[in-house]
């Protein structure tokens, strides 16, 4: 029955479909009743224009700028052939040598990934993106790549956004043919906090460069190569390109922080190469790197290693464009910018400033900085929809130097803060993060590292704890799970080792494992677990998509799929109504297969009746359709 109702979809007939058809198009199980997919959505707008939506109640509300985002123009319909290509025709080595090649500075546009997980906790929605796509595809080819996927973003997706990040990556793809997607992997941590198996890092590989990751940035939250290779091998198989990556923290012209100098810099540049590296990343996830700095130390490791560099920074300083331009002269060769309404303060340096500044210098862009503003523009009117997850950092700042907190983390701790009522009490937290970092011995920071300096600095602020109690032998101190777990050894090794005297106060007299983690992982059994996850979902399929999500986030993906069981593809709607619901007589429009629109008109909202019910009625393409949702406010 099944196979018969497929093969004659229209849809399938097509070849339009996007991912997840099967999942998506009920009518393939006619022969099992459930409700349909416009029940399913009319049902989740009833319930948050009802009850809002737990993410921004008691947040604040969307301004007088957040009107419905149009999808900024195309200056063609056709696509110009670009970075893409080069990797489809001549693969990885060949996209790096064209990169040595070029002349002017390359750009990778960080608004989708980066940019939003550093100004909204990573709350942006997919449909914003992919109607951005169609533009970056037509207006925006001479990109070297756009960071789109990984990072926060994956759980986020399936956590706070009831959507599926590898059909996201899959539109997104589809509507931007011709410039390289990338993502950020957390090598053996994948896209998770944890050390995985290795052949669950390798799996996830797999499946991301089949859905359509084609550049991988791989890091180590404590800069240890051992802990690289599984995710670097993995997308080398896969004939991805693999961005090797430095993780930059200290300061290479400070005497004080020698572990941390050029010489250390090199090294691990070096190793990356002859790890198969196709491109060096350098990740100053802080925005730590100077300008007085950058020239030095791109030139030491242009000197050095014989692959293009990638410079990667923040702007919570305020100064990341200076170190950006530095980092140019010296030749490095490509740069992440985001789009200039998403970024500055904790989010990557501005776009549109980088081109403009390099205008008529030999590294001039060659970007169209007109298509710029008018997709900035678009950002613009999409990042006014988001204000319940604005931070309200109000200033760049140069504490920054102090606690090295990486940006993507910097607003997250802050809201944990608030949450511990230690708001006012942030500069403490600040100062609190950088003893951590030194009593473990002067770290990376980075997540999943970062998490364990943030939860111990919280933990020693609200408990008024000092480093010198901390490490005091004759104190007792009842340490974080996180900071227990990677003195154990369970996110590897840093640089010379933590200190022998914190491990003992953390550890007892349990011993550390020195050993890369993934050594002493028993390879997961995958069809064991597919089976487990449809089991656990009431026996609905599970494609190796779903595995790969339920096999970094357990828990977060069964949530989801039951969410998803009684929502629908609630991803269609709008951004407005996804978070606020809709008001008497708004009508949208929702695209739940390409082509199937449905439109919707709330009528009216009924008064609640003696079962706490409240009637919402609406008109579904024209027809009359009641819903019946609990008031539960
Ligand atoms: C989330 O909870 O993270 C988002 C998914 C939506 C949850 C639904 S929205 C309608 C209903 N009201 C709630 O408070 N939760 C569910
Ligand atoms: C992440 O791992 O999500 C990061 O952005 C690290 O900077
Ligand atoms: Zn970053």
């Amino acid at each position: 029955d099944f196979v018969i109702n497929l093969l004659r979809h229209p849809t399938f007939l097509n070849n339009e479909y996007s991912t997840k058809f099967i999942d998506e198009t009920p009518e393939l199980f006619d022969f099992k009743p459930r409700r349909d997919r416009a029940t399913k959505i009319l049902t989740y707008i009833a319930d948050i224009t009802v009850n809002g939506h737990p993410e921004t109640a008691g947040r604040p509300k969307p301004g007088a700028a957040a009107i419905e985002p149009k999808p900024p123009v195309r200056s063609a319909d056709s696509v110009p052939d670009g970075t893409r290509q080069i990797l489809d025709r001549d693969g990885p080595e060949a996209v790096a040598k064209w990169v040595q090649d070029q002349k002017h500075l390359l750009v990778t546009d960080t608004t989708m990934r980066d940019g939003h997980q550093s100004l909204l906790a990573t709350r942006m929605r997919s449909i914003d993106m992919i109607n951005a796509a169609p533009s970056y595809a037509a207006n925006m080819s001479g990109l070297f790549s756009v960071e789109c996927w990984g990072g926060a973003t994956f759980d986020v997706a399936y956590r706070f956004l009831q959507e599926c990040p590898w059909q996201r990556l899959r539109d997104i793809r589809a509507k931007m043919p011709n410039i390289l997607t990338q993502m950020l992997l957390r090598a053996s941590n994948g896209v998770g906090y944890t050390n995985y198996p290795d052949n669950v890092v390798q799996e996830f590989v797999r499946q991301a460069a089949e859905t359509g990751v084609d550049v991988f940035r791989v890091f180590d939250s404590l800069n240890w190569v051992e802990n690289m290779r599984v995710a670097m091998d993995a997308v080398q198989d896969a004939g991805k390109i693999c961005e090797g990556t430095i993780c930059y923290t200290g300061d290479i012209l400070d005497p004080d922080r020698a572990k941390y100098d050029l010489k250390y810099y090199v090294g691990m540049a070096k190793e990356l190469e002859k790890a198969g590296a196709h491109m060096l990343g350098l990740k100053d996830m802080a925005g730590l790197l100077k300008a007085s700095s950058a020239g030095q130390l791109i030139r030491a490791l242009k000197d050095e290693i014989s692959i293009p560099i990638h410079f990667h920074t923040h702007d919570t300083s305020g100064a990341a464009i200076a170190t950006v331009l530095a980092a140019s002269e010296a030749g490095v060769d490509i740069i992440d910018a985001a789009m200039d309404s998403f970024s500055g303060n904790t989010s990557q340096p501005t776009l549109g400033s980088i081109v403009e500044a390099l205008r008529h210098t030999e590294r001039e862009t060659g970007l169209d900085i007109a298509a710029i503003r008018e997709i900035s523009n678009y950002w613009e009117t999409v990042r006014a929809h988001y204000a319940a997850f604005e931070s309200g950092l109000q200033a760049p700042a140069s504490e920054v130097y102090l606690h090295e907190m990486p940006g993507g983390q910097f607003t997250n701790l802050k809201a944990q803060a608030r949450s511990l009522g230690l708001e006012e009490r942030w500069h403490e937290v600040a100062q609190a993060y950088a003893d951590v970092n030194m009593m473990f011995g002067d770290i990376v920071k980075v997540t999943p590292s970062s998490k364990v300096v943030g939860d111990m600095a919280l933990m020693m602020v609200s408990q008024g704890l000092t480093r010198e109690e901390v490490e005091d032998p004759k104190v007792d101190v009842s340490f974080p799970d996180s900071v227990i777990d990677m003195m154990r050894g369970n996110l590897g090794q840093p640089p010379g080792g933590f200190p022998d005297s914190i491990v003992k106060k953390v550890l007892k007299d349990e011993k550390p494992n020195l050993e890369r983690p993934g050594k002493h992982l028993e390879p997961v059994d995958l069809e064991a677990v597919r089976k487990e996850a449809s089991e656990k979902l009431g026996g609905i399929e599970i494609d190796d998509e779903d595995l790969n999500g339920y096999l970094m986030y357990p828990k977060v993906f069964t949530d989801y799929a039951t969410r998803h069981e009684t929502y629908g593809p609630v991803r269609t709607l709008p951004t407005s109504t996804f978070f606020y619901g809709m008001e008497q007589g708004d009508e949208i429009s929702a695209e739940i297969d390409p082509g199937k629109t449905l439109e919707i008109r709330l009528q009216a909202i009924g008064e609640t009746d003696e079962n706490g019910d409240v009637k919402v009625f609406f008109e579904l393409n024209g027809q009359p359709r009641t819903i019946r949702v609990p008031n539960r406010k």
